[in-house]
């Protein structure tokens, strides 16, 4: 690409590029760059893999060792928990959506060079045992990654009850620099301390041992500071009052065949939704909107 071309398409404005392509283990994928980023999204659990601002490192972590293979789930990146967070006997974790082919609906790429894609969760048999629903996903890539997660009660009689969940692994360089800012004063139930229920007391959480807490009525945006990158990861949410915390540390990092035993140090899970206490009920005809904005800037 000639000196001009190249500084032109670095300059806002430049129309995004959409690319459709064969990803990791042959899955279908779609290669976003814009005038800013670029962002990866596998249609199999419509799973963005990637996202990365010019000269900085990615965003999110992505395992070396994850699967990429149809009805398997995607180890990293922003997976989508639907229509239950957590084990459910006989079944997967964290729900169907995020091992299921989405359909691509549209992309829209919009005049200052930022891009939309939304996808739809097609009928599958996994969802005959709940009220007919629609379940569609938008994420627009400019400077900043936005995903909104919208699901519609499509029954004309029954109520639609529901956990949902983004799950973002967030790269970091070194989780012992890091802290994670905004859950203060929140009661969390603490998974590796068989649920009970506590306050946060840290300003600034930080991580030395697996970290596997629900915040509930946790309504508010979230960073995490990391001071050897020198970077901040600012989460806004709306329409989220839950805030799962995740770190698996070095016992249960070994456990997870498709994690590698020392990449706990490499990633934290700040997961925006609405799960257990929290979940959603929806009347006949309602929607829900699920919405986190995602942005870096330097930590000062
Ligand atoms: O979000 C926290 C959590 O529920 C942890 O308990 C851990 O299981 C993590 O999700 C990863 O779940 P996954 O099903 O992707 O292995």
């Amino acid at each position: 690409m000639a000196k001009n071309q190249a500084e032109s398409a670095k300059q806002p404005g430049a129309p995004a590029k959409v690319t459709f392509l064969e990803g990791r283990g042959e899955l279908p994928m779609i290669e976003i760059t814009t005038p800013w980023s670029t962002a990866e999204i596998y249609l199999q659990g419509a799973h963005v893999t990637h996202f990365m601002k010019q000269h900085e490192p990615p965003l999110l972590f992505l395992s070396q060792c994850s699967r990429f293979e149809e009805g398997q789930p995607i180890r990293g990146g922003i997976p989508i928990i639907f229509p239950w967070f957590g084990p459910r006997e006989g079944m997967g974790a964290h729900g169907f959506a995020r091992v299921k082919a989405w359909e691509l609906r549209e992309f829209v790429p919009e005049p200052d060079g930022s891009v939309s894609v939304r996808l739809r969760l097609p009928d599958y048999p996994e969802a005959a045992t709940y009220p007919p629903f629609e379940l569609e996903y938008v994420v627009k890539v400019s400077q900043q990654l936005s995903l909104e997660l919208i699901v519609t009660n499509k029954s004309p009689e029954d109520r639609l009850e529901f956990e949902e969940s983004f799950h973002p692994y967030f790269a970091v360089d070194d989780i012992s620099a890091v802290s994670v800012v905004g859950l203060e004063g929140c009661t969390y139930l603490d998974r590796v301390a068989d649920f009970v229920r506590k306050v946060e007391t840290e300003r600034g959480i930080r991580i030395s041992s697996e970290v596997d807490r629900t915040y509930l009525n946790a309504t508010g945006n979230v960073e995490i500071h990391d001071a050897r990158l020198g970077r901040l990861i600012r989460m806004e949410k709306a329409n989220s009052a839950s805030t799962v915390l995740w770190n698996p540390w070095i016992a249960k990092a070994q456990q997870l065949p498709d994690f590698g035993n020392d990449e706990y140090c490499n990633m934290v899970c700040v997961e925006p939704g609405n799960v257990a206490s929290n979940k959603i009920a929806l009347h006949p005809g309602e929607s829900s909107s699920l919405k986190v904005k995602l942005s870096t800037a330097p930590l000062t």
